[in-house]
């Protein structure tokens, strides 16, 4: 209190100080103190920005926390949920490949055959009608006439439709050839390990363009495939680009080729080749030939040397003479097929190109007619388009049906 009243003297105020006076004072000094401070909090200055601390806090990220190992077996599961999801690529069959291949043979002869049946009895048109496309077919003469014959009997009977016509058809045709057909040697396409080592000579012959060099391929990669050593001869010697176009197919084959030594003879590489198969132990030895014209006298004779020279070194050599024809080839087939048969006992046949507009009937007659069956069927350029004849798929394929059980 007295410090209230020598304050108010100091101030030259008159009058006795009171308690009221004192707690004004009091809480003047407080209100004076308490914005004194707001005002020094203003003047502070800002706490700056560190980008140091940020860059730290970049460099170390906050480490993602480890999953828990319960959830492992969970995304397992889901995996093998989407793999079951993903449609396998279908691949195409040998059956498929046939039947496409077979498609124009069937659109241009088998299956107008099939059209003119329409269920009512047919007329002497209709009949002429089935008896030009046969011909046309390249069945051969005798066959259509045969053939024709039976077929009358037929047209007699009631009911006798397009189903009944396309079973006597596939009855008929493979009459004429599965006796033949049973006499294919099963080493041609199926490699048995019991006989490794014991090599089989495969000779390939044929006009120009036929398809051999290509077969050979596919046939060498059919071979190596099922395990067996195959050792390629390049006999075709006139032109460098044959045995350029040999050894593609052999490296993608795994199969070794023998070429020609400077100056050699074909006979010589043929010669070479299994001298060199025989010394490696392979399973097969096939060898390309040149292609040449049939009425080409000293070419054949040529040939002739070529598969005898090969005795010299196995005198069951070669195991399989092997003619390749162009089934587009038409009647003529036949005319090339018997000179090749005089000339090199052939011992099988292979039909390439069967996707083209053959018209298909040509394996039929020749197969007849030389009594030679056919080993392989070619529908068209890649690896795969090779296989096996059949008689019953390729009937059923060439004339639409279900094949036989
Ligand atoms: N569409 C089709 N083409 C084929 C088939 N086989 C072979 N070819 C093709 O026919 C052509 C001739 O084939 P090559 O294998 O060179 O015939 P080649 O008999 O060795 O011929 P040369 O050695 O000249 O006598 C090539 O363009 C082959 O791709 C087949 O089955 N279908
Ligand atoms: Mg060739």
């Amino acid at each position: 209190m007295e410090l209230v009243q020598s304050f108010y003297e100091m101030l030259g105020i008159s009058g006795a100080a009171n308690l009221g006076d004192l707690w004004g004072l009091i809480s003047l000094f407080y209100l004076l103190l308490a914005s004194g401070t707001l005002v020094l909090k203003k003047s502070e200055p800002q706490i700056e920005y560190k980008p140091e601390e940020k860059k730290v806090a970049k460099e170390k990220p906050t480490p993602a926390p480890i999953p828990k190992p319960a959830a492992v077996p969970v995304l397992e599961e889901k995996t093998e949920e989407i793999k079951e999801d993903i449609p396998e690529r279908p691949k195409v069959t040998w059956g498929e490949r046939l039947r496409k291949g077979l498609s124009q043979s069937r659109s241009e002869v088998w299956g107008k055959l099939g059209n003119i049946f329409t269920g009512n009895a047919l007329s002497e048109d209709s009949i002429e009608e089935i008896e030009e496309l046969l011909y046309g077919a390249d069945i051969g003469p005798g066959t259509v006439a045969e053939l024709m014959d039976e077929l009358n009997e037929k047209l007699k009977k009631e009911g006798f439709g397009e189903e009944q016509f396309k079973e006597f058809l596939f009855n008929f045709l493979s009459s004429k050839m599965d006796g033949i057909q049973k006499e294919v040697s099963k080493e041609l396409y199926n490699f048995d390990p019991a006989n490794k080592g014991e090599t089989k000579v495969i000779m390939v012959v044929g006009v120009n363009g036929a398809g051999k060099t290509t077969t050979i391929g596919k046939l060498a990669t059919k071979l190596t495939g099922q395990g067996a050593k195959v050792v390629v001869g390049a006999c075709d010697t006139f032109r460098a680009a044959a045995v350029d176009q040999l050894e593609v197919w052999c490296e993608r084959a795994g199969a070794q080729m023998v070429r020609a030594k400077e100056g050699a003879n074909p006979s010589g590489v043929g010669y070479d080749a299994l001298q060199q198969a025989i010394n490696e132990k392979a399973d097969y030895c096939i060898l390309d030939t040149a292609g040449r014209l049939h009425t080409k006298g000293n070419l054949m004779e040529e040939l002739t040397k070529s598969k005898n020279v090969l005795k010299k070194l196995d005198e069951t050599a070669p195991h399989h003479t092997l003619l390749v024809i162009d089934a587009i080839t038409g009647q003529n087939a036949l005319r090339q097929a018997e000179e090749f048969n005089k000339a090199l006992e052939l011992s099988g046949l292979i039909f390439t190109k069967c996707d083209g507009s053959s018209k298909a009937g040509s394996a039929i007659g020749i197969v007849q007619q030389l009594k030679v069956p056919i080993t392989y069927i070619g529908v068209g350029e890649s690896v795969d388009d090779l296989d096996i004849f059949n008689l019953d798929e390729y009937l059923s394929a060439l004339l639409d049906m279900t094949q036989p059980a």
